[in-house]
């Protein structure tokens, strides 16, 4: 040994705390061991001079050297919970196929409610929202709804159970139709009007493959000077042959609605048996789609229109009817348990 001993046990001890930091691995940690306290390390060489040491040096020599041995088990140790928290990565193969980030989409009811949407902006409607909580003056009165109507009983409307916090518009409801929003918007504004309005509405019904106590729907609305039945069914001709394609043929029977006079119910040709009766439709040949007709007088009365002098027709339809004819979708009640496998289809 050339240097003296003391420095070098002072550089063995820089050496390995250096070496052993590098250290990238749990296999090369105990490489690290067993080249620094091993029985051929260079601690163990020096130790042999220790007996060649003056006398008066040996004691400290061996506190120094007892002292590196244990800073080097500890630098070991520490190092060694340093790699076990965060394993060796494995190289990256970059030719590997990513794998794929799940996408989300819009429920299959918001899809349908802006595809029906799109088809009536084009034609000079703008969209409106309104309340879900509503006054039975909004949703009945104005309507020309007479008080005695069945609608308004307790079976066929929720009723909110408090006070209503004007009595003179009547009790709060849930909104059994988004019509209130159409009295709303003409009590605000004067012809011409064109608007469409989709929403959620409430009614009691009992759960079934047709039937739920939550559904939406759109309706719409046209007041002008002019505004007659044929422009009713031009555009919901045209507007039923964009959804259901050009070939759709459609048909307006006459019905009856409180708030339409004439009114009328729209079925399309059933496109599962082209009109010849399958049990898709019934065996009819047409399914039911939406309903319709000109606007009451009493309702233009209502909102201080002139029925002399303005006109208007209005339409509405069950949102999640129409989904189901379109996706051939048999119970109602898959639109709202949120059950992926059911919900990722479209
Ligand atoms: C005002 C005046 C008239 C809206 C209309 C219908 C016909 C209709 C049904 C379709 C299926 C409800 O969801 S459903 O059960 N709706 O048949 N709705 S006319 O008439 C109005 C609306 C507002 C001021």
């Amino acid at each position: 040994m050339g240097t003296d001993p003391l420095q070098e046990l002072e550089q063995i001890a820089d050496d390995a705390a250096t070496a052993i930091r590098q250290a990238a691995s749990l296999k090369g940690l105990e490489e690290q061991r067993v080249a620094w306290l091993g029985r051929k390390s260079r601690l163990n060489e020096l130790m042999k001079h220790i007996p060649s040491l003056p006398a008066d040096q040996r004691g400290a020599f061996g506190k120094r050297m007892n002292e590196v041995k244990a800073s080097v088990e500890s630098a070991l140790s520490s190092r060694r919970d340093t790699l076990a928290a965060s394993p060796a990565r494995a190289p990256l193969d970059v030719t590997l196929p990513g794998s794929a980030i799940p996408q989300g989409r819009l429920h299959p009811i918001t899809q349908t409610i802006q595809s029906i949407l799109a088809l009536f902006v084009p034609m000079g409607f703008e969209i409106v929202e309104g309340p879900e909580l509503e006054f039975e003056y909004y949703n009945f009165d104005a309507l020309n709804i007479p008080k005695d109507h069945p609608s308004r009983e307790g079976f066929d409307t929720f009723f909110i159970d408090r006070p209503s916090p004007d009595p003179t518009r009547g009790r709060l409801l849930l909104r059994s139709h988004t019509s209130p929003v159409q009295i709303r918007v003409m009590e605000q504004r004067q012809p011409p009007l064109r608007i469409v309005v989709p929403g959620k509405v409430y009614r009691p019904d009992p759960l079934d493959p047709s039937h739920s106590f939550m559904f939406h729907q759109v309706e719409g609305l046209m007041v002008d000077g002019r505004t007659s039945f044929a422009d009713l069914k031009g555009v919901l001709d045209r507007f039923l042959k964009a959804l259901f394609g050009p070939d759709t043929k459609t048909r307006f029977r006459p019905h009856f609605f409180p708030f339409t006079e004439p009114s009328a119910e729209v079925d399309i040709a059933c496109a599962s048996c082209r009109g010849s009766g399958c049990s898709t439709c019934g065996r009819k040949g047409w399914l039911e789609i939406m309903g319709c007709g000109m606007v009451h007088p009493n309702v233009l009365k209502a909102v201080r229109y002139d029925p002399q002098r303005v006109q208007g027709f209005a339409f509405g339809m069950g949102v999640e009817r129409i989904a189901m004819l379109k996706h051939h979708i048999a119970d109602i009640r898959l639109f709202f348990e949120n059950d992926l496998r059911f919900l990722e289809q479209f």
